[in-house]
């Protein structure tokens, strides 16, 4: 008979995931890994069976946009797929945004809740960003003490209850661009005591969300970020008709295809200002640094899928005599991508982890400065460290990997966005210099990765925890240096020191967790990991090249 290829398979993502199980009992109080263990287990089991085997017989469906009803009536209804009707139910009933508000756990409520995302992610095709919208304005609300709006969404946001709960959206993108917010044009003028909103909102994502966040400048306002206000919207009036507001396309994008995103007219659509009349960028970062701390987990968390789909097919394909699994060349290019996840895994959690601290108050101002560090940090390093692994993990399926029906190719096409929204590496990179020069933030860093680098007790660990130390150290002499020399060498130079502080961080994580898991677990693999992120090689300094403007944009150069 002719032969066939087995198709690579999931087990329950929770069992199966070392990396994930080894971080839980390392930091968590055993009490609380009891109590949650059952409901990562259950959620793993559905990741790796039902919602994985839903998604491959949904593949092909994407969501419609339905504007008119069969009388005439502007609907703009959106259908979504058959993953979507089931994450929706599942998302609220499992508590994936609840958890974090529930806070049964204190601080570590953000690890089980990031946890339950992690899990969730990569088998319910892109549900997680109108969920980290969700969490996001729930956040935002909160942080700005609207007691009335408070009143009116966060228990709705924040529901386990699938008939009362409510998916937030987070409308910040206008034709004027996605990066420089400050452009944006949308006018809210204030009407017999009503603000309404009048714009084009340019890349709204999940726009099935009852409610969203967005950004509007009031009349007479100045320019900037400063001039706009943040504003609370819901998104359908009393009789379920959109609430002065169409929907005029659903984006044609590369990948997340499952996930409406649109472009919409506001046409004096009801609005409430949530915190002033001004300074509308500063007031939404709240929510920029949830969404910024689930990108930096879900890209942890493709990683992981492609590289167990990956994994798998490794042991069932055989070439050349043997299984890919027994090669010698496949091992040692598969261990290096375990070594970028793993680190990425390390670096996404300790955001987490600093979240849940400083949403319980326990977060001393030198941790608080060290998060507002960490977010950028960890949303931009995981982001690049995505989308080095998944065009490998698309290769080791060869062929296969290239062939829609396999799945593979939208693990690598879904993974692209995670380096652009929310910011993309440049825009985090200066993000990274903005929260370094409010002072302290750097030092708190450089402090962290002395004190977790040094946990390596011997050998190769131990020089690992050494390079991150004096990598960090080298990029903090570089930005003092460049700062004295000119803005533009500080900034022409930020995305390297970003990523040689990020990286720094993560293989200090990862020296940390091997230590502890060989005296714990007995387990050598997470050091492993650690001295094969080292040979990876952290420091990305680069110093900016004078050369470098007439070569990018293709000026004279005399010789
Ligand atoms: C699975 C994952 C799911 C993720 C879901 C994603 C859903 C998709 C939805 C979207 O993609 S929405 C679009 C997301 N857009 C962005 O992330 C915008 C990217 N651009 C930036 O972040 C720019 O840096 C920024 C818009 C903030 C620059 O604007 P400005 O007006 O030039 O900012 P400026 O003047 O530097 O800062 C204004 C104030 O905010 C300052 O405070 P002060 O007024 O007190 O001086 C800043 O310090 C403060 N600020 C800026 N960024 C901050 C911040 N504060 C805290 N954290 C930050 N990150």
């Amino acid at each position: 008979m002719a032969f066939i290829q087995d198709a690579p398979t999931l087990g329950n993502q929770f069992h199966d995931d070392r990396v994930l199980r080894s971080y839980l009992a390392r930091s968590l109080p055993p009490d609380v890994s009891r109590a949650i263990e059952p409901e990562l287990a259950d959620l793993g089991g559905l990741a790796g069976g039902e919602l994985f085997d839903l998604q491959q017989v949904d593949r092909s469906n994407e969501p419609r946009l339905v504007q008119w009803d069969p009388w005439g009536r502007r609907i703009d209804r959106i259908e979504v797929t058959a993953v979507w009707k089931r994450a929706q139910r599942l998302a609220c009933e499992r508590g994936v945004v609840a958890a974090a508000y529930e806070k049964k756990y204190g601080a570590y409520s953000r690890i089980q809740q990031m946890a339950l995302v992690y899990l969730f992610d990569p088998s319910t095709d892109t549900y997680s960003c109108p969920l980290a919208m969700t969490d996001g304005a729930a956040k935002t609300l909160l942080t700005h003490k609207n007691a009335a709006l408070i009143d009116r969404a966060v228990p709705r946001l924040t529901s386990r209850d699938p008939s009362r709960a409510w998916t937030s959206g987070q409308w910040m993108t206008e034709r004027t661009g996605g990066s420089d917010v400050g452009l944006s044009e949308t006018v809210a003028k204030q009407e017999g005591g009503q603000w309404r909103l009048w714009g084009t909102k340019w890349f709204t994502s999940a726009i099935t969300s009852d409610m969203a966040l967005t950004l509007g400048r009031p009349d007479g306002n100045g320019k900037g970020g400063r001039g706009l206000a943040l504003f609370y919207v819901e998104t359908r009036a009393q009789d379920g008709t959109p609430n002065g507001l169409t929907v005029d396309r659903l984006k044609e994008k590369l990948g997340t295809r499952k996930l409406p995103t649109a472009e919409l007219t506001l046409s004096g659509t009801p609005a409430i200002p949530v915190v002033g009349l001004a300074h509308g960028v500063k007031s939404i970062t709240p929510m920029l640094a949830i969404t910024r701390t689930w990108n930096a987990v879900a890209a942890a968390s493709g990683m992981r899928r492609g590289l167990a789909l990956a994994r798998d097919f490794a042991r069932r394909r055989v070439a050349f005599g043997a299984p890919l699994s027994k090669k010698p060349l496949h091992l040692e290019t598969f261990a290096g991508l375990e070594a970028e996840y793993e680190g990425a895994f390390h670096l996404a959690f300790r955001a987490v982890e600093l979240l849940g601290q400083e949403e319980t108050g326990e977060l001393s101002p030198e941790g608080a400065r060290l998060l507002r560090l960490v977010t950028p940090l960890a949303k931009l390093c995981t982001g690049r460290q995505v989308m080095a692994v998944m065009p490998e993990v698309v290769e080791v399926f060869a062929g296969a990997g290239y062939v829609e029906d396999t799945g593979v190719p939208r693990l690598l096409r879904d993974a692209q966005v995670l380096p652009i929204w929310e910011g993309t590496t440049n825009v985090l990179s200066l993000d990274a210099l903005r929260a370094m020069a409010e002072g302290g933030s750097l030092e708190a860093l450089l402090s962290e990765i002395e004190a977790l680098g040094s946990a390596g007790r011997s050998g190769a660990l131990a020089a690992a925890g050494r390079e991150a130390v004096s990598a960090s150290r080298r990029a903090a002499g570089w930005l003092a240096e460049a700062r004295h020399r000119s803005p533009e060498i500080t900034e022409a130079g930020a995305r390297g020191a970003a990523l040689t502080l990020a990286r720094s961080l993560a293989l200090a994580l990862l020296v940390r967790h091997g230590q502890w898991s060989i005296e714990h677990e007995r387990d050598g693999r997470a050091a492993a990991a650690a001295v094969r992120f080292a040979h990876h090689g952290v420091d990305r300094l680069a110093e900016p090249d004078p050369a470098s403007a007439a070569l990018a944009d293709d000026q004279p150069l005399p010789a």
